[in-house]
């Protein structure tokens, strides 16, 4: 279950395990060790849950310090095991930040899209995650682009105003940017396989996606400019 381990356990394994980009010898296994931080009520553990499960998961108890989930996929002949680890949003939580960050080789940058204050956290989401990890490879993510788009909870202007804000933050990020949507399953894999392309340097398999309304899918830090 994703919140069955006690912080004592995690930090217990993250310890063993301190390589998180670690290739194991025994099988051609890869574990590439993925945080997620954010503001509380965003939606980062509905997303993980979505992409270990498959399930949108609206009974998801608030995050008390961290949740951990694993998921193994297939990268041609290797196994990729993604190591997932989701801060609770709750200022409380920060002194967690270093589980989360050391050793990961990417970090999701997550925000709401229907709530602005949530994306002008992100610079400060990202410095304190650096002061951590220097290396590991940034993706910005919008969350909740089901009600983005919908014209009840946010006007036509108000998603371009957040779009191009989302463009100009994940500039200076150096980062790609994705809009995804838990409830239906609208960019959730796409996440891990910009993870995997940034990763290992692969040219990604699918096309960028930059008209505004629309999921954006920029993966190149500098397009849009
Ligand atoms: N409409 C919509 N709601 C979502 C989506 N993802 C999460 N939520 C809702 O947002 C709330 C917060 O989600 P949660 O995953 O607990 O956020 P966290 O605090 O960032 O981990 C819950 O009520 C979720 O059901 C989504 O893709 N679309
Ligand atoms: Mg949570």
């Amino acid at each position: 279950m994703y919140s069955g381990r006690t912080s004592r356990e995690m930090m217990d394994s993250a310890m063993a395990d301190t390589t998180a980009y670690a290739e194991t010898e025994a099988d051609d296994e890869i574990v590439i060790k993925v945080g997620m931080l954010g503001d509380a009520q965003i939606g980062k553990t509905t997303l993980m849950v979505r992409y270990v499960f498959g399930q949108f998961d609206q009974t998801i108890v608030q995050t008390l310090g961290v949740n951990y989930l694993e998921k193994t996929i297939h990268l041609r002949n290797t196994r990729v095991r993604f190591s997932i680890w989701d801060l609770g949003g709750e200022r409380e939580f920060l002194n967690m930040l270093p589980l989360v960050c050391s050793d990961s080789s990417a970090i999701l940058f997550l925000f709401d899209l229907t709530r602005r204050d949530t994306l002008n956290s992100i610079p400060q989401w990202f410095r304190q995650a650096r002061a951590f990890n220097g290396s590991a490879v940034p993706i910005l993510v919008g969350t909740k682009y089901d009600k983005f788009v919908d014209d009840l909870w946010v006007s036509k202007e108000e998603r371009y105003v957040v779009t191009e804000q989302a463009r100009a933050v994940a500039r200076a990020m150096q980062a790609p940017v994705i809009f995804c949507s838990s409830m239906h399953s609208i960019n959730v894999k796409s996440i891990f396989k910009i993870v995997l392309s940034k990763t290992f340097d692969l040219r990604p398999n699918f096309e960028e996606i930059k008209e505004i309304g629309a999921p954006i899918l920029e993966f190149n830090p500098r397009s849009g400019i």
